[in-house]
C-alpha cells in the first residue's frame, strides 16, 4: 500500500488577511508543516494544489454569494496566489504542485495539472503512475476545495482520509454538510 498526502490550496488569499480569508487558514498552514515534519516519511508522495485564476468567469464576482461566486482571489501573478510562508517547511517535501482554474472555477485538485518534462499531467494520472492507493487530504477550504478533492479521490478508487484537524472551512453549516457527504461517499474523516 502506498499513501500520498494532498495539500489543498494553502494560499495567501484563503488565509487571514487574504481576499477570501478563511478563519484558521494560517494555523492550518503551520499545522500541515508540522505534520509533514513528523509524518512525511510515511508518504510515498506529497503534493500540493493551488487555485490559479487568470479569468475564471462568474467564479469571481463583485457581489459574491460565497457559495458559487467569490471575491477576486488567487489571481496569477499576485501575492494572493502564493502559498503561505508557514507552508514552506512542507513545500520543501512536495514532489509536485497541481494548478487549476485558469479560465474556470475548479474546486477539485483533480482538475489541476503539473508540468512533467513539458507535458501537462493531471493529479489522477500522476498518482496512478506512482501506484498510490491511499490519500490523506488536508488544507482549505473543507467545504469547497477539500470536499471536491476528497470526493474525486474516492471516485478515482483511492482509500481517502480527510485530516480534519488540518483543514479550515468557510462556513460551519456547509462544512458539516460537506463532512456528511464525504462520509456517505466512503471518505474517512479523521
Ligand atoms: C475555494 C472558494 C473559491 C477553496 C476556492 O479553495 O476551497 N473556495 N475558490
Amino acid at each position: 500500500m502506498s499513501r500520498a498526502l494532498i495539500i489543498v490550496d494553502v494560499q495567501h488569499d484563503f488565509c487571514e488577511g487574504g481576499s477570501l480569508a478563511v478563519a484558521g487558514g494560517t494555523a492550518v498552514a503551520t499545522g500541515i508543516s508540522r505534520h509533514v515534519d513528523e509524518h512525511g516519511q510515511e508518504y510515498a508522495a506529497v503534493v500540493a494544489t493551488a487555485d490559479w485564476h487568470v479569468d475564471p468567469g462568474e467564479h469571481w464576482s463583485e457581489q459574491p454569494d460565497y457559495r458559487t461566486s467569490w471575491p477576486v482571489h488567487c489571481r496569477v501573478g499576485t501575492r494572493g496566489a502564493d502559498f503561505r510562508p508557514e507552508l514552506d517547511p512542507a513545500l520543501a517535501h512536495v514532489h509536485a504542485v497541481f494548478r487549476k482554474g485558469e479560465h474556470e472555477a475548479a474546486y477539485s485538485g483533480f482538475e489541476g495539472s503539473t508540468d512533467v518534462h513539458g507535458t501537462r499531467v493531471g493529479l489522477g494520472q500522476w498518482l496512478r503512475e506512482r501506484g498510490i492507493s491511499e490519500v490523506d487530504v488536508c488544507g482549505i477550504a473543507t467545504d469547497h476545495c477539500v470536499r471536491a478533492t476528497a470526493l474525486d479521490a474516492r471516485r478515482e478508487g483511492l482509500d481517502t482520509t480527510v485530516l480534519l484537524d488540518l483543514c479550515a472551512g468557510v462556513d460551519p453549516r456547509t462544512t458539516e454538510d460537506a463532512l456528511a457527504e464525504l462520509r456517505a461517499a466512503g471518505v474517512h474523516v479523521g
